[in-house]
């Protein structure tokens, strides 16, 4: 399942089913079997499901948008379900981001980071002006008026990513995949640590949390970080991730 919307969160369920989920992102995950899952822009997620007999609605619902599209998974005869279909499941066990844990093969090994960088990521509905550490990135001039984040090749790189938000900001790093290492709120007064954590590379921030991520710094160049709703990234909710030379 691939959420390939622009700026739209969908909440997805399959009306009499549950879901095992299996990979994010392409990267395979410890099962874990739940009635509905919010996908963000730009984020993949790998499901198992065991049909029953019959025809069932697949929902997806637009996050605060009072909206929903509708598939027909249809293994024999019946009633087609109908376009405003509300399967119990959307209120049911809803996936978190803790509930994952990386099967073990692609785990990464928790280590001390060279580097820390934070991401604060601000905003607000009325200005529509996305930023991320209060910078706006240009994408006519991606050098100009930003600080960037800089990395050496080989450097074990922590990024804090808080959302000061009240919106869902899907973070994406270009030429890394990460491991999300902690979940907490943006405030810091939380914190829960995911010692399994999953490898992705687009990780949903949801409004008012703090997401840890690391990785290994082993491609060097000069990547954006951003926000993968297309109409925050376009306002300047972007940042650069720079190797530089070693001194
Ligand atoms: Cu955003």
């Amino acid at each position: 399942m691939i959420n390939a919307a622009g700026a739209t969160v969908f909440r997805v369920a399959l009306g009499g089913h549950r879901l095992t989920i299996t990979h994010t992102d392409g990267f395979p995950v410890e099962s874990v079997t739940v009635d509905t899952l919010q996908l963000a822009s730009g984020e993949r997620y790998d499901l198992a499901v065991t049909l029953a007999d019959g025809a069932f609605p697949l929902v997806a619902v637009a996050e605060g948008k009072n909206a929903q599209a509708l598939g027909v998974i249809r293994t024999a005869t019946g009633p087609t379900p109908p376009p405003d279909a509300n399967p119990t499941e959307l209120a049911g066990r809803l996936l978190d981001l803790t509930d994952l844990r990386a099967a073990p093969a692609v785990r990464t090994a928790q280590r001390p980071p060279d580097v820390s960088h934070t991401a604060y990521l601000t905003g607000d509905m009325n200005t529509f002006a996305w930023r991320i550490n209060a910078q706006t990135y240009n994408h006519h001039r991606p050098y100009d008026g930003i600080t960037p984040m800089t990395v050496h090749e080989g450097q074990h790189v922590q990024l804090v990513l808080v959302n000061q938000t009240p919106m869902y900001h899907p973070m994406h790093l270009h030429g890394h995949t990460f491991t999300v290492r902690a979940a907490g709120d943006s405030g810091g007064t939380t914190e829960t640590p995911l010692p399994a954590g999953i490898r992705k590379d687009t990780v949903m921030v949801a409004p008012g949390d703090r997401l840890t991520i690391d990785f290994t710094a082993d491609n060097p160049g000069q990547w954006l970080v951003h926000c993968h709703n297309a109409y925050h990234m376009a306002t300047g909710m972007a940042a650069m991730l720079s190797y530089r030379t070693q001194p």
